[in-house]
């Protein structure tokens, strides 16, 4: 039996996956309203299919529980905060989740720890906690890295194709946790050691970060001389060695706006591309925030609570607002002392931030423009519904339109 730690974005997913392709599971989290919630028959968070093979691992017998198993195998997916200030991951969650496994497992059993960790953290804060307690690793307890890699909005078919990372002490418990995560992931499962398992989680999201930055800095370049940075890309991406991603209104999500700030605060002097690249992203807000300005300007709009933003999620088609470029706006608005921007999002359904609306037509009644921070499906199927508005559009979403502002 497979206890899964933390049924959060990663945890449930996970838990699903295996229990729907034969392996018996149990989900603990220590929130018993999520754990009621589950046990009620509903799902935590909205995904594509989430809801599907919530119900098959439901008629797979998975259960859901507070209380930690007496069991050979644990996956602990438990959030990995980071300090703002040192940049520093904070292992706090995994170390005690841990312990909390140590208090019940038998002797032999494996820990596997799917939350995302900086470089050398399981080395610093989970081997040490480990033999403190008295257990030899290796013997005692096994202790194996497998970071997960889907992302939100297509998690379910990620999980199922993703190739995998497990790293582990011993070739003979990466091979048995491979043949776990084989019964569901038709992927390729490359097994290594701890430490390169840690190392290639962090750098996967920093390559999309630094290259999302390198995007993020031609169009302020663009911006300065007035050249069109889509068409740019466009050219430059025609050539067959160069990929250039999309500029936007900044970074969010758990992910790529966090990770690459580990090695930063790990490797402060020789981390100097990827700390620019993050300063970049992170001044993304603030870049939009003038647009606006500059916009209101040009359009002779003086009320800034005629002007709202579209969205609030970190990115398109997804209820996840954390670290979102919107609520940095917000917050950058707020420093300047100038309050006011109106904010719609058909994903959030509660009331998160002053000013919010829950329906698109009564918002877009009350503004004269509309600043695109977000392209959920709503807003591009509903283009003429902007015709009569200013209009800046931060995620391309409908590039060409004559009256429209872009980055
Ligand atoms: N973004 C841009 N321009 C782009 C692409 C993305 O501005 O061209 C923005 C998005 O709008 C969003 C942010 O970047 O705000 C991140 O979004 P994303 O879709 O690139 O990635 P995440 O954070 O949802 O998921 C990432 C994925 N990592 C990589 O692609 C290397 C996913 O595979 C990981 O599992 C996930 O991080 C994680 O949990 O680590």
């Amino acid at each position: 039996m497979v206890n899964v730690i933390g049924l959060g974005y990663i945890g449930l997913p996970t838990a699903l996956m295996m229990a729907s392709h034969g392996v018996e599971v149990v989900g603990t989290d220590y929130n018993a309203e999520l754990v009621d919630t589950l046990r009620g028959g509903k799902t935590t968070f909205k995904e594509d299919g989430l809801d599907e093979l919530f119900r098959q691992a439901v008629d797979a017998g998975i259960k859901f529980t507070t209380e930690y198993q007496k069991t050979d195998t644990y996956i602990v997916s438990v959030p990995t905060p980071y300090d703002k200030f040192s940049k520093k991951v904070d292992a706090c969650y995994v170390v005690a989740a841990v312990n909390d496994v140590l208090k019940v497992c038998p002797k032999g059993a494996v820990i596997v720890i799917e939350s995302t960790i900086s470089p050398g953290t399981i080395d610093k804060y989970v081997r040490p906690e480990i033999e403190k307690n008295g257990f030899k690793i290796g013997e005692d307890i096994h202790l194996v890295h497998a970071p997960e890699r889907i992302i939100p909005g297509n998690m379910i078919y990620e999980l199922l194709h993703n190739n995998r990372t497990i790293g582990a002490d011993s070739r003979e418990i990466g091979e048995r946790i491979k043949n776990l995560y084989a019964s569901f992931c038709q992927g390729e499962i490359v097994v290594t050691d701890i430490r390169t398992a840690e190392m290639t989680k962090v750098v996967e999201n920093t390559f999309r970060a630094v290259n999302i930055a390198f995007a993020n800095e031609l169009a302020k370049i663009c911006r300065h001389d007035n050249m069109d940075v889509y068409e740019i890309i466009r050219i430059c991406n025609m050539h067959p060695r160069v990929n250039i991603l999309q500029p936007g209104p900044g970074v969010g999500g758990h992910c790529i706006s966090v990770d690459p700030w580990f090695l930063v605060g790990d490797y402060p002097n020789l981390a100097k591309v990827i700390d620019e690249s993050m300063k970049t992203n992170d001044g993304m807000p603030d870049f939009v925030l003038n647009r606006i300005y500059e916009i209101m300007k040009e359009t002779g709009l003086t009320d800034i609570s005629r002007v709202g933003l579209y969205g609030l999620t970190y990115k398109e088609n997804v209820d996840d607002m954390r670290e979102s470029p919107t609520l940095q706006l917000l917050e950058s608005q707020e420093r300047h002392l100038a309050t006011g921007l109106k904010v719609y999002d058909p994903y959030i359904k509660k009331d998160v931030v002053p000013n919010q609306y829950h329906d698109l037509d009564k918002f877009l009644d009350d503004v004269d423009m509309v600043v695109i921070m977000v392209g959920h499906e709503e807003i591009r199927n509903n283009i003429s519904k902007l015709n009569e508005k200013i209009v800046l559009d931060t995620r391309a979403i409908s590039l060409n339109q004559k009256k429209w502002f872009y980055l």
